[in-house]
């Protein structure tokens, strides 16, 4: 323990504050003072023994560090000097273990009526310790910056008393007043616990708004009273749900949506962290869970649902029919009274306006209104939920696409995933623009090219985030002026098949990517250095370790030379290896005498984080010997069989399998290999698939063997006895919620 060279008489008046502190003996520390007092506020101050200043992220704009420390007792307390500010006083409270006082204590927290916006100080020194704002905003971002100032035990309740601080003086503002994160929890379920405990996360990033991704295609997961089927229903898909089970999870009646009371628990805990819940209830497409349960709201024609067995597929709400009005404006009455934000998010994205074309109602109101185009029936529709925004007290947010057929109301916020050339265009136009291409922003995407995710943006780990800029990337000044801020997102299709009862996908795809996030969101790119911000980054691995966050760390450096096989880190994780074919982990400690180094792949790992699996380049060597596909279902013209033969894309059947239904390979020569992936469904994305079904082998092309049922469309077969001739995917279940089912080409690593 630190022993105090020095025990200051602080004395301290705060006039301005009108908060007299109460002098008092501290009995312990009596012999020490000798005839000095010792305050109550249980600080003392240290000034030979300074405390280095930790790594912070994001970096704020200018940090002076002083000699010398302060050193905070247990029995220390957190002042505020208004009532407005208990909740962050209570918040620092909690994760200090101390207790809250209205008096001067030993750390304050007050306002200072001249600063502004988000603005915050920090000044750690002979007067204890001081964070100040212009408002709560402010404020929070100070206490989110002191938390990094504290030992990582702070973000898991195990600080031990007493703790020094650095004496310094940090001033810090802003960039974007806008610092979002969007969450998509229609694909994937998360809980209400699931989702303040990604708060606290976005809070310890000073993410400042989080949008709730709340109705789509696969669930509407809010409560709206006057129609409690929605959530009721709609929350849950697969089993006896009349929604379409979809991305795993086939057979079991799985999800949950929050009851009003819910989401104002969440809204609240949000706010206490600086954090203002955004809803999406995303129209006139996504919308094939409310219209599975209201199909009056489609478009007025017959479909053809032979090919799905009777479901009807289709996504978007009818734009000529006044009773989708009356109900959007039912459910919006709600939503905008529900929650706080000043803005609801009304969709507007990748609406298959086929359905209008098809439908004589949107083709009479075009006409009607001498409309040429389907983005001005788009932008009909938009305008009017718009309208039923404004008219609750509300602004309305849109997705890009919306903008295109038409001006929108002038305050409407455009979110811009598509990409620059979209944000720029949404920003030159005078909207308030919110960017969020999803080639940098959408860390759903992959963050290399064997690991999970989408890849149709990109394919990305934390330093594509980290070097993006809007100058950088050509936004013209003017542009910039119309830019509210930056918002990083996570669609949720993949995270349903992995284990979304565990927080560690979602987060081994948002971390450490939202570390770089939190700094250029915050800081000016002129400022960024990726070095050094990776030195930063694996400082503050500490403390996501500390806050539990399964992070992905970098992969490891493999290298073989001189018949040695040697793997590296340089982030403080250990390194495990795996030998092909046992793939038994086992702790790497030095380099491995081998001459074949293909047959050993790496991982690292530090707490609960870890790296994807790195290896010499052959380990990775897939084969592609020739194959033909056959099947009880025909291939589609477009998508036909010969597509997934020559490797590399997709077929299409013409329909949805039935029970007993199949797809078989066979090859041309018997294939020897060490595995083999075969699957129904899109290439990363388990739809259109087999939703149950089972694999079979055959060795001589007549007989075959069962060698496993799929999960989520497919199966891979490990270490095949013998080479094989053909392998023969069944369904066992009667339709997939879609009108074909894709095929994809076999994976086949060769025996190493
Ligand atoms: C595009 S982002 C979508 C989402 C998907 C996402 C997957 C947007 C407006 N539409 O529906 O979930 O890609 O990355």
């Amino acid at each position: 323990m630190r022993i105090a060279k020095h025990i200051f008489v602080v004395v301290v008046i705060v006039a301005t504050m009108a908060i007299t502190a109460t002098l008092a003996l501290s009995s312990e520390r009596s012999a020490e003072a000798s005839n000095e007092t010792v305050l109550e506020l249980q600080y003392t101050t240290h000034p030979e023994d300074s405390v280095a200043i930790p790594a912070l992220i994001p970096h704020p704009r200018s940090v002076v560090a002083h000699e010398g420390s302060c050193q905070i007792e247990h029995s220390a307390r957190i002042g505020y000097g208004a009532e407005e500010l208990l909740p962050a006083a209570k918040y620092l409270a909690n994760h200090l273990g101390l207790q809250v006082s209205d008096k001067r204590s030993a750390i304050m927290l007050t306002y200072d009526p001249a600063m502004q916006g988000e603005e915050y100080r920090i000044s750690i020194g002979q007067s204890g310790v001081w964070v100040v704002g212009g408002c709560y905003a402010g404020l929070f971002n100070g206490i989110t910056t002191l938390l990094q100032l504290l030992p990582n035990e702070v973000y898991n309740g195990t600080l031990s008393y007493p703790i020094s601080l650095p004496n310094c003086d940090i001033y810090d503002s802003p960039r974007w007043e806008y610092r979002g994160f969007m969450l998509d929890v229609c694909r994937t379920w998360m809980d209400k616990e699931a989702v303040m405990a990604f708060i606290d996360l976005l809070a310890y990033h000073k993410i400042n708004t989080l949008r709730l991704h709340l109705t789509d295609d696969e669930a509407w997961r809010i409560e709206i009273k006057s129609h409690p089927e929605l959530a009721l229903e709609g929350g849950f898909r697969g089993g006896d749900s009349p929604i379409w089970p979809r991305y795993g999870k086939w057979n079991e009646r799985w999800g949950g949506y929050y009851t009003q009371e819910d989401m104002r628990q969440i809204i609240a805990y949000a706010r206490q962290r600086n954090i203002t819940i955004i809803p999406e209830i995303d129209l006139p497409g996504h919308s094939l869970c409310i219209a599975t349960l209201h199909p009056e709201i489609l478009c007025d024609y017959k479909a053809n649902t032979s090919r799905a067995f009777g479901y009807d597929t289709r996504t978007a709400f009818c734009a000529s029919s006044e009773e989708n009005y009356a109900l959007l404006d039912d459910i919006l009455r709600e939503v905008c009274a529900l929650f706080e934000s000043e803005y609801i998010h009304i969709g507007g994205d990748e609406v298959d306006v086929s359905q209008w074309r098809r439908c004589p109602n949107c083709q009479s109101l075009m006409r009607q209104r001498a409309m040429e185009t389907t983005e001005e029936l788009q932008h009909y529709f938009v305008s009017r939920v718009s309208e039923i925004v404004s008219s609750y007290g509300k602004r309305a947010a849109v997705w890009n696409e919306a903008i295109e057929g038409g001006r929108l109301l002038g305050d409407t916020r455009v979110y811009c995933w598509e990409g620059i050339k979209e944000s720029r265009q949404s920003a030159a136009a005078a909207y308030r623009t919110i960017v969020m291409p999803g080639q940098y922003f959408y860390f759903d995407m992959k963050q290399s090219q064997r690991e999970p995710g989408h890849d149709w943006a990109a394919i990305f780990d934390w330093t594509k985030v980290y070097n993006f800029s809007l100058e950088g990337v050509g936004f013209t000044s003017e542009e910039i002026a119309n830019v509210e801020g930056l918002e990083a997102s996570f669609f949720s299709e993949l995270y349903a098949s992995h284990n979304p009862e565990s927080a560690d996908y979602l987060h081994y795809q948002t971390f450490p990517r939202m570390v770089a996030f939190s700094e250029i969101a915050w800081i000016d790119a002129s400022e960024c250095d990726t070095d050094t911000f990776y030195q930063r980054i694996v400082a503050h691995y500490d403390r996501l370790d500390a806050m539990g966050v399964a992070y992905r760390l970098m992969p490891p450096k493999v290298e073989y030379a001189g018949g040695k096989l040697s793997a590296s880190t340089d982030d403080g994780s250990k390194l495990y290896y795996y030998v092909e074919p046992e793939n038994i982990e086992t702790e790497y400690r030095e380099p491995i005498v081998t001459s074949t180094p293909a047959r050993y792949s790496f991982i690292s790992r530090r707490g609960k984080a870890s790296s994807p699996k790195a290896a010499v380049e052959a380990h990775f060597r897939t084969i592609t010997p020739k194959f033909d596909i056959t099947s009880s279902m025909s291939d589609s013209e477009k998508f036909s069989f010969d597509k997934a033969e020559g490797y590399g894309r997709l077929a299409r059947t013409t329909r949805a399998a039935d029970v007993g239904d199949w797809v078989m390979f066979t090859f041309a020569e018997p294939v020897e290999c060490r595995r083999m992936k075969v699957s129904t469904g899109n290439f990363q994305l388990p739809r259109y698939t087999f939703e149950n079904g089972f694999v079979e082998v055959s060795y001589d092309g007549h007989t075959f063997e069962r060698v496993g049922d799929i999960e989520c469309g497919g199966l891979v077969i490990e270490s095949p006895k013998r080479a094989i001739k053909c392998v023969r995917i069944t369904s066992t279940s009667r339709g997939n919620g879609a009108e074909w089912v894709s095929i994809q080409p076999p994976t086949i690593w060769p025996k190493l």
